[in-house]
């Protein structure tokens, strides 16, 4: 079947090249499903590359080639605009794409489920680092409103800023869904990230007006989910609009996400202009804005440790980055 590639965001250059093009909307170990002008095509992805080589993700643009023996395979991946990262959890050293290029990161949460601030500073500090747009969509509002004002505040007390919509996806006619759906704009991405069972593939179908992606049920006894999606796979939206689905979030390792970590604790790192050493990582140094701010109780305590504990991650891994390279 013929596939218009402008629908999967192809414009300018791309347009021009498109007989040799696709973008990838799934990746599996050694084999990708890409979208070409003909429909979508399974494709080799990493007999003939080196590990040094970019992996591909979900979201890439890619250049393939036909080899005799082989079929199809990628020549190449193109420059990617952005792209959503994660420390890659079986390499502390390594980088894991979980998408890219991608427009719009939607950070889903059910309302039934804890809500650490921990886990949103993480999540926000991934979504920002990424250079797209972030919003939270907290699901499940109908099984228990009582606990959405909970999490909103939890929410605002970190990032007043950020836009967020509560939503029932079991409900077609809620109206934040509606909302949501006209944020994914015809040709755009938008990557669904959040705990397993927070209800990201029933966000997909709700979005996308049908069944396309599988959901499980969750524990009745924690609410936790069962990692029933493990591909992170795209989908397009008959009403245009491209989203993909992940897995259930297990870690959230932060990767070389310096910027996006002032941006999550704006507010400490305001007050941290007046700490005495700019380099101050308000341990123990003398006259540390932030810890006077703590002792006068105008600062929370927590919120400090964490962003303490963050940017120790980061100098930890960039330690580990320049050792590798040596
Ligand atoms: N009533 C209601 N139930 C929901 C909503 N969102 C998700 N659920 C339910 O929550 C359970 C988990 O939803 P999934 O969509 O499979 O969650 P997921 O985030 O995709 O989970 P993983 O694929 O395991 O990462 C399912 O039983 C859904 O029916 C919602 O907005 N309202
Ligand atoms: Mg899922
Ligand atoms: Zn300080």
């Amino acid at each position: 079947m013929a596939v218009n590639l402008s629908d999967y965001g192809a414009s300018g250059n791309l347009l021009a090249e498109i007989n040799e093009l696709g973008r990838i909307v799934r990746v599996d170990r050694g084999e990708c499903d890409v979208i070409v002008k003909d429909g979508k095509i399974r494709v080799i992805s990493d007999s003939s590359r080196s590990q040094s080589e970019t992996a591909p993700a979900t979201g890439d643009w890619v250049r393939l080639k036909t080899v005799p023996e082989l079929g199809t395979v990628i020549e190449e991946i193109l420059p990617r605009k952005n792209r959503l990262s994660r420390r890659d959890p079986s390499d502390e050293r390594g980088e894991q794409v979980l998408v890219a290029n991608v427009d719009l990161v939607i950070i889903v949460h059910g309302i039934d489920r804890p809500l650490p601030p921990g886990r949103i500073e993480r999540l926000l500090t991934l979504g920002w680092e990424s250079q797209s747009e972030v919003i939270i969509v907290l699901t499940k509002v109908s099984e228990m409103d009582n606990l959405l004002e909970e999490k909103m505040e939890i929410i605002q007390a970190i990032a007043p800023e950020i836009q967020i919509l509560s939503v029932d996806s079991s409900n077609m006619q809620d109206s934040n869904l509606k909302k949501l759906r006209d944020r994914i704009k015809p040709g755009s991405t938008a990557a669904l990230i959040g705990e397993s069972g927070s209800g990201k593939s029933s966000l997909v179908n709700a979005l996308a007006g049908f069944e396309i992606a599988e959901t499980g049920e969750v524990r009745p006894s924690d609410r936790r989910g069962r990692h029933t999606t493990v591909t992170r796979e795209m989908i397009l939206c008959p009403e245009g609009g491209l989203l993909v689905d992940t897995p259930g979030l297990r870690s959230i390792g932060i990767w070389d996400a310096k910027d996006s970590l002032k941006k999550v604790f704006g507010d400490l790192e305001e007050v941290s202009e007046n700490c005495r050493f700019n380099d101050c990582a308000h341990e123990s140094e003398p006259d540390c804005a932030v810890n006077e701010g703590v002792s006068l109780g105008v600062i929370d305590a927590r919120r400090v440790s964490r962003y303490r504990s963050l940017l120790k991650e980061l100098t930890d891994q960039q330690f580990k980055q320049a050792k590798r390279k040596s």
